[in-house]
């Protein structure tokens, strides 16, 4: 039998499923007289559901309804057939774990690999200004000294702080390794808010800030005091100025939220005394005693990662928790001030329930703000010290850092994948996350935890193509500050350079401005819809929104390459009326980056 012209399977609607909505399933196979097709589901965690399906004109259909309550769906099929008198059973199910696409036929049970439904309740989606605008990541310290004459605020016992920004090495050219992991450049809040005219006029309508409450080190995820701006960066009526200036300009700012530890060197932990009061480390008679987990008294504690600066707090402390979400709380504090929301540090470490609760406690204080979560992989389907988490689900994040899009673009345009590759990488975040999760995901191309972009790609016409990119798929473009001015950077702390300000490198910046003028240009590129596809080593997708469509083609090759264009692309979704513009012949110069706008 030949087994490829045997199936073709799948199931409508596209993508995640909102529960209670009913799904069809529709199996077209041919080539003997006798076929049974069964559809298998399972809700993860509970036992298998065997559905026949029932034959009807030219396939074997399948309609069911899902159930109420939010979780991973999972599923596959079993076809068995007669040939000359003997039954053949074959199983058709996905190519890997979480990623959809092309069927894969198993002739053993225990091969099938399994579809993913992801069911869920997303349905209150993020704020329009989020997903609107372009963002603006910044690491104070590395930013601009805001202070007049350039003077350093408050500079810390011991630490290293360059007198002026321009003694320091420039980080335009390849130039390692001089950055410490203790040194301190003196980039504050008064430098951020001096540069927000900068930023306006670039385009940007969101700044998310690292980590900015009091704490010993330059990148301040080992918290000291959640209650205060840390002295170097500035105050917190610096800190007011800078939210409100901001919002003159449409611009609002996410706090990094650091939930899961914090300092050792700290108010709640106070190893080594800093701090006026009797933290956990000192007495077990602390206040703070038993937010922590100590595993032998007082050397021996739970910690992130092993780093033993950072000891890791009990969440569901309910101390802790009223401290973080009650009233009054943390949240509440720095949300009612006017931020635009908070990006949550490690989310995979955090319990479901505590995400969920800073989420009802950031709304409360302000309905019109954005909660992102810090995931590395797909979001939808990640399982973190044996759970699967449920971020995705509608009660806990809007969405996450999208890493995964970064991965893809970079192996990709680095020849590490082909296009095909990177269309299933990229088609199984739209299958998997809800759909307001996928344009609510905060895209960018590099972070303070990754090599700058620049030092990934350093060829200029392939970093153009990973840009074009940035500006123009579903989700909340973020550019790491001075990504946009050429810096260069291997991993931390080696990308967290001080901005090379006046020192640009003109080409980069003015690849930034048209991308971003270009995404600024039609509302195809914020919520349009994404129907991606490839060829040979071509990728490209279209927008569509409403009448306005937007093409975008990739030439990732050294060589021109004529491309045509039509119906075996697959986008079998792509409505009738729009479907002409996926045929035809184009020119692609060599490392391309192709737009046409229709
Ligand atoms: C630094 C060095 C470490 C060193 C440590 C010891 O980078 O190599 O061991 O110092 O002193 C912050 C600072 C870091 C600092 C760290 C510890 O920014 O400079 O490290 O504190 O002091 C994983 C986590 C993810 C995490 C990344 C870094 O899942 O949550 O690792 N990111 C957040 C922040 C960081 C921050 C912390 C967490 C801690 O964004 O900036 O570090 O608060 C894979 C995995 C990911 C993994 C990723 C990178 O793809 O899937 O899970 O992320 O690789 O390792």
């Amino acid at each position: 039998i030949d087994y490829n012209s045997f199936y073709e399977g799948f199931k409508k609607p596209f993508g995640a499923i909102v529960t209670g909505q009913e799904i069809l399933f529709r199996l077209k196979a041919t080539g003997s007289d006798h076929i049974e097709v069964t559809l298998v589901m399972a809700q993860e965690g509970k036992s298998e559901q065997f559905l026949k399906m029932a034959p009807e004109g030219d396939g074997f259909y399948k309609v069911v309804s899902t159930g109420a309550e939010p979780g991973l769906l999972f599923y596959y099929f079993i076809i068995s057939f007669s040939e000359k008198l003997v039954t053949h059973t074959i199983y058709v199910g996905a190519q890997a774990p979480g990623i959809g696409g092309e069927a894969v036929l198993r002739e053993n049970r225990w091969d099938v690999v399994p579809y993913q439904i992801t069911l869920h309740q997303f349905v209150e989606p993020a704020p329009s200004w989020y997903k609107d605008a372009v963002f603006y990541q910044i690491f104070v310290d590395r930013f601009y000294n805001g202070h007049p004459e350039g003077k350093v605020l408050n500079p810390k016992k011991n630490s290293f702080v360059y007198a002026t920004w321009e003694d320091t090495p420039m980080y335009i050219k390849d130039c390692q390794g001089s950055i410490t992991r203790w040194d301190f450049f003196g980039g504050n809040l008064e430098g951020v808010l001096k540069k927000l005219d900068y930023l306006q006029e670039l385009g940007i309508g969101g700044i998310y800030l690292n980590p900015i409450f009091k704490s010993r080190s330059n990148h301040k995820y080992d918290t000291g005091d959640f209650l205060a701006i840390d002295e170097m960066f500035g105050s917190e009526e610096i800190f007011q100025e800078l939210v409100l200036e901001a919002q003159k300009r449409g611009i609002r700012i996410v706090l990094d939220g650091v939930f899961n530890h914090v300092g050792a060197d700290s108010r709640y932990f106070n190893s080594f005394g800093s701090y006026p009061e009797l933290g956990a480390a000192q007495s077990p008679d602390s206040p703070y005693y038993s937010w922590f987990n100590f595993f032998q008294y007082p050397t021996d504690y739970e910690c992130w990662w092993g780093v033993k600066d950072l000891p890791n707090v009990n969440e569901n402390n309910p101390t802790y928790r009223n401290f973080i979400v009650g009233p009054e709380g943390v949240i509440e504090k720095w949300t009612r001030m006017g931020i635009g929301g908070w990006r949550l540090d490690v989310a995979d470490e955090l319990p479901d329930d505590f995400i969920a609760d800073i989420r009802s406690s950031m709304q409360k204080a302000n309905p019109d703000t954005v909660l992102l979560g810090e995931v590395w992989e797909d979001a939808s389907n990640k399982i973190a010290y044996g759970q699967r988490r449920r971020y995705l689900l509608g009660k806990e994040i809007h969405g996450t850092m999208n890493y995964p899009f970064k991965n893809g673009v970079i192996d990709y345009l680095k020849g590490h994948l082909k296009a095909r590759e990177l269309y299933h990488r990229l088609m199984a975040l739209k299958e998997n996350y809800p759909r307001e999760a996928f344009y609510s995901a905060l895209n960018s191309l590099g972070t303070h935890d990754t090599k700058r972009i620049f030092t990934e790609i350093s060829d200029k016409e392939h970093l153009k193509i990973a840009v074009g990119m940035l500006f123009t798929f579903p989700g909340v473009p973020c550019i790491y500050y001075g990504d946009e001015a050429g810096m260069k950077g291997e991993a931390d702390p080696d990308n967290r350079g001080p901005y090379p300000w006046g020192k640009e490198d003109p080409e980069i910046m003015e690849m930034y401005r048209s991308m971003i003028a270009l995404r600024k240009s039609s509302p195809v590129f914020v919520g349009g819809e994404l129907h991606p596809f490839y060829q040979e080593n071509t990728f490209g997708y279209l927008r569509l929104q409403g009448e306005e469509a937007s093409l975008i083609i990739i030439n990732r090759e050294p060589e021109d390459v004529r491309l045509v264009l039509n119906d075996a692309l697959g986008l079998d979704e792509v409505p009738e009326q729009f479907r002409h513009i996926l045929t035809g012949e184009y020119h692609l110069k060599a490392k391309s980056f192709n737009v046409y706008q229709l």
